[in-house]
């Protein structure tokens, strides 16, 4: 199978999380991706190639262009003010009801304000070199669609930082930039054909549900931990099925605490014939590898060789697929995981 990498993600480097009142170690780190890279890199049935450069426009084709425009020049703005700064976290949320029964809520000036505007949380630090590995991300995603749109059955792309939580207009969740979603967008807009975007990472993909919540050309299935007990809390629940023209095409399966291979193997199989009810051209999957058993920050009881069982129920589905990383924390497990999904997907 085809992998996508580059190193550009080194430049996302962020040494400090502020989660549950506290400032420790990041989650997220380059080591996720290093460690990936280095199992499949030694096995043989992978083989690496870097991205080609695919510019903005992929981007802005599903998120707001101020977004953009804010993660390019946002540090060094931040940095210009308070000199010194590694690592820059809002210190304010612009929320839309603090201008309730006011005029419309537009982007702030001062970049404290501006910060808040366009990121959800405190997770995700804005570093000086964290736009340059969102945008090779992005490439990542691009170039690992474009070997399945050139024919591969399968491919994956090493994304990171991942993306599912990146809605059009805001990044948070360790998230950037949307890279499932701007290839599921790119391919339904320029094929004219459906597809489908499945995604078992352990987390619900909010900006991915937000995305395409109202659109019938791509379809949004999610497998996830419930958002009654987990992040993001305030979306991912079964009731969430799409708005407008886009209504039926948005389904949740909001898994219960320590899931393990059997169930979880159950709600793909159902979600599965859900994809092949709805008939996409190809399928995208955001592949979070935190629904393992012993990933620190979740709770479902997945094993490895249920990442097998996972790949090897989504092949069966007989579509091109565009595998790309999402998240994934127990490092010491995340190449054998990654691995295991890859081989049972027929790598
Ligand atoms: C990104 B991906 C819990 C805070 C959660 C952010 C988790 C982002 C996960 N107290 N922190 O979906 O793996
Ligand atoms: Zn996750």
């Amino acid at each position: 199978m085809k992998v996508v990498y580059t190193p550009a993600h080194l430049q996302h480097d962020p040494h400090v999380e502020i989660e549950n009142s506290s400032a420790h170690n990041p989650w997220e780190h380059i080591g996720r991706a290093e460690a990936i890279r280095e199992t499949l890199a030694a096995d043989s049935r992978f083989q690496f190639s870097a991205p080609t450069e695919w510019g903005t426009d992929p981007i802005v084709g599903v998120h707001n262009p101020g977004l953009l425009k804010f993660l390019e020049e946002g540090w060094q703005l931040y940095a210009t003010k308070y000199p010194g700064v590694r690592e820059v976290t809002p210190d304010f949320f612009y929320r839309p009801a603090l201008r309730d029964k006011m005029s419309e809520v537009r982007e702030p000036q001062a970049i404290n304000g501006r910060i808040g505007y366009w990121c959800f949380e405190t997770t995700t630090p804005l570093l000086e070199g964290t736009y340059a590995a969102a945008r090779g991300a992005v490439d990542t995603a691009m170039t690992t669609m474009q070997m399945v749109l050139d024919g591969e059955r399968a491919a994956y792309g090493l994304c990171r930082p991942p993306g599912h939580h990146a809605t059009a207009d805001l990044y948070g969740g360790y998230c950037f930039f949307n890279n499932a979603a701007i290839v599921a967008h790119h391919v339904a807009r320029t094929t004219g054909t459906k597809v489908t975007l499945l995604d078992v990472d352990y987390h619900h993909g909010n900006g991915s549900q937000q995305i395409f919540y109202d659109r019938d050309d791509v379809q949004y299935v999610s497998l996830h931990g419930d958002p009654a007990r987990a992040y993001p809390y305030s979306i991912g629940f079964a009731d969430e099925t799409g708005s407008g023209r886009g209504l039926g095409c948005n389904i949740n399966y909001p898994m219960p605490l320590r899931a393990d291979d059997d169930t979880y193997v159950a709600a793909l199989a159902d979600a599965l014939e859900r994809i092949s009810a709805f008939g996409p051209s190809l399928l995208v999957v955001s592949l979070g590898l935190d629904t393992f058993i012993t990933d620190p920050i979740c709770d479902l009881a997945v094993t490895t060789d249920g990442m097998g069982r996972c790949g090897a129920l989504v092949r069966q589905l007989g579509l091109p697929t565009v595998v790309l990383q999402e998240g994934g924390y127990d490092v010491a497990a995340l190449g054998a995981n990654a691995q295991s999904w890859l081989v049972g997907l027929g790598a």
